[in-house]
This record gives C-alpha cells, structure tokens and sequence, in this order.
C-alpha cells in the first residue's frame, strides 16, 4: 500500500515535469530574449519564390539570446549542433534530398543564424550572421522594422517538431502557409535581408564562416546609425575586433554546425612581455643602488 502510494506520487511528478518544458517551443521576439534561430534556404532557378525549386527550414538552437551575449568576449569558446539528429534530422533530410533532387548541391545551400528581441519596439536587439568585418550602415527605425520577421517565427511555431520538441525544426515551400516560407514573409520580404531592412546578405554557402553581431539601437532617434558589436575577443586589447579575433559560425554539408570563439594563448602579448622586461629593469636599478650605496 505504502509502495503504491511512493510509485503513484512518483508518476505524478514524472508527469508534472514533462509538462513543464525548460524552453516553450519556440522563443522569438516578444519575449525579450528570444532563441537563436538556425535558417537555411535554397533557391532554385531564377525565381525564390516560383518554380516549384525552392525550399527552406527553420531550426531552432536552443539557446537564449542573452545567454549567448553572455558568452561574448570569452576565449575558446564551441558550440555544436548535429542536424542529422533527434528533432532536427527530418528537416535537414527533407531540405538536402530536396536540393539534389531539384538540380542543386548542397554548397547551393545558405545559412543564417539570427535571434529576435522587441519587447521594447524602441529599443530592440538582434543577433544576426554577416560575414564582413565591417557591418553595413543601419539606422535604428530601420532595426526596429526587424521585428516583421516575427511572423515567421509565428508561422512556424506549430510546423514540424517545432510545435512538440522544445527544440525542433521545420521546412516550407512557397506554397506552404503564409509566412513559413524564408523566401516570402509579410507577403514580399525575404529572411537574408530581414525582409530588406538592412543591405547586409546576412545568409552564405555552407561552409563559409560568418562573423555573429549583436545590434543595437543607438538612440531613440530614428536615424542615428545601429550599434554593431561583433562577436569575438580582442586578442591584442586594442578596444576593437579585427581579423582572426572574430568569432565564427559554419554551418557544413555534413549537418554540423558549429560556432567558436579564438582560443586565447597562453603565451603572453608583446605589451606584457615588455611590461615584464620593464619591471625587471627596475628591480635590477634598485638592486644596483643598493649594492652601491
Ligand atoms: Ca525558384
Ligand atoms: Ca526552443
Ligand atoms: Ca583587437
């Protein structure tokens, strides 16, 4: 009877915290501090949109935008996801036999990555992929317009095993549900662009390796520029990010994607060897005057 009870109690519990997901399904936008979001398209022909060649899928990372801001600056930093596995596998196996099954390879593939904050509609954020060292000009009323991507997050919500995994994926053609489509959110926008508000192709190949931006607006004013921060460690100190000291996401052909930060020598900078040279020749003038005097 007493074993019943314990076995009843703990079937109970198992249920209560199977219904309590860590993460809801998806997390964009309105939350303030939504998921980053994994998107890759292919685009047959001339036409993103007409065709019948054209397919794109949605992979939601799993990873809090602020949780990942938080990670910033740290050296040595890796983070990998395998689409060819658990909820993500049906979707990458629809978009790749898609693709070689309508004339294309899959270095035809693009990429993004990109996470939604407009709580605050003055003043949102967003992580998003561009693979330059320098972001293109943007002005805030133009980042605030970012939030249109919402309703494809909205859209797919409830698509593939986006609506059932806490992390899940989905794809969608042209002809699937408004909005679901990368190629055609809003009726027009394409997602490379976030529906053309800003001249940044945000989407590459596979396997090119963008540089990850956290944006900001500047000011209240509509046409104060953005500010871009790069992801990455600032290697030599010298206040900005420049070279081999961003850091980088690639997304391969065999459904890895993988983002890193430079790995920070051990082996000191030039400045702090000779901060050290400098004190040693202080210690041996002090030593010197002490055996002189
Ligand atoms: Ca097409
Ligand atoms: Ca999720
Ligand atoms: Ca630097």
């Amino acid at each position: 009877m007493k074993m019943n009870f314990k076995l009843k109690a703990l079937a109970l519990a198992t249920v209560m915290a199977a219904s309590v997901p860590a993460l809801a399904a998806i997390e964009g936008g309105p939350t303030g501090n939504g998921e980053l979001l994994l998107n890759v398209r292919y685009y047959g022909g001339t036409s993103a949109t007409a065709g019948g060649d054209d397919i794109s899928g949605l992979f939601d990372l799993g990873i809090r935008m602020n949780d990942f801001i938080a990670l910033n600056g740290q050296g040595g930093i890796s983070k990998n996801w395998n689409l060819t596995q658990g909820a993500y596998a049906d979707a990458w196996n629809t978009v790749t036999s898609f693709v070689t099954s309508h004339g294309g390879t899959l270095n035809d593939i693009y990429f993004n990555v990109i996470a939604l904050d407009s709580l605050n509609f003055n003043q949102p954020t967003y992580l998003t992929t561009f693979a330059g060292d320098v972001f293109p000009g943007l002005q805030n009323t133009n980042l605030r317009q970012f939030q249109g991507m919402q309703t494809y997050v909205d859209a797919n919500a409830g698509r593939g095993t986006i609506g059932t995994a806490a992390d899940g994926a989905a794809t969608a053609t042209p002809t699937d549900p408004t909005n679901s489509f990368f190629g055609a959110i809003n009726g027009f926008g394409q997602g490379d662009t976030w529906l053309q508000k800003t001249t940044a192709n945000t989407t590459q190949p596979l396997g090119t390796e963008q540089n990850f931006w956290i944006l900001n607006t500047s000011s209240l004013s509509n046409f104060g520029q953005v500010v871009k921060t790069p992801f990455g460690v600032d290697l030599n100190h010298d206040g900005s990010i420049a070279g081999n000291e961003f850091s980088k996401f690639t997304l391969n052909a065999d459904g890895s994607l993988n983002f890193a930060s430079p790995v920070v020598s051990a082996i000191p900078e030039a400045d702090t060897w000779a901060m050290l040279l400098a004190g040693l020749g202080v210690l041996g003038a002090m030593v010197r005057r002490r055996a002189g005097a």
